[in-house]
């Protein structure tokens, strides 16, 4: 069965150029209930944790590089389908493949540095909220 919850990040070129409104008000507009949100950044230790899975690819440095030289916008979002429709609403991970009218499209710069972050899956989605946020922090 679907989950109902979902983690993003905004990432730091996306608050770096003054997005953060913006893809907030789209990623409302789209339904998703902000759950638990916060503008944090994350130390070197946490991005290679964090993307762990990725730790043998060549693009592993450059990726902990860009997601740590900045402050990010951590949030748990919740609707129906939450996962799979979050991906739809972002887009491809290269924003010259994302569709029309999603944010990578709109927002992202490059496949390194693309503007969001959204789970693949309920699993990781749980692993990724917990990773970010405690129970108490959650609405
Ligand atoms: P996803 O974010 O769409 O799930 P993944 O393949 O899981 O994409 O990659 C995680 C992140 O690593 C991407 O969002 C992007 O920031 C970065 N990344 C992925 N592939 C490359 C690459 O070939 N060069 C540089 N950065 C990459
Ligand atoms: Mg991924």
């Amino acid at each position: 069965m679907a989950t109902n919850r979902t983690f993003t990040m905004l990432k730091p070129d996306a608050v770096e150029k003054g997005h953060i409104g913006a893809i907030l008000e789209k990623i409302s507009a789209s339904g998703f209930r902000i759950v638990a949100m916060k503008l944090t950044q994350m130390t070197k230790e946490d991005a290679q944790t964090f993307y762990g899975i990725h730790k043998e690819r060549p693009f592993f440095g450059e990726l902990v590089e860009y997601m740590t030289r900045g402050p990010i916008v951590a949030a748990i979002l919740e609707k129906d389908n939450a996962v799979e429709d979050f991906r739809t609403l972002i887009g491809a991970t290269n924003p010259a493949d994302a569709a029309d009218g999603t944010i990578r499209k709109m927002y992202a710069a490059s496949l390194g540095e693309n503007a969001i972050h959204g789970s693949d899956s309920d699993e990781n989605a749980a692993i990724e909220g917990a990773f970010h946020f405690s129970g108490r922090e959650m609405f």
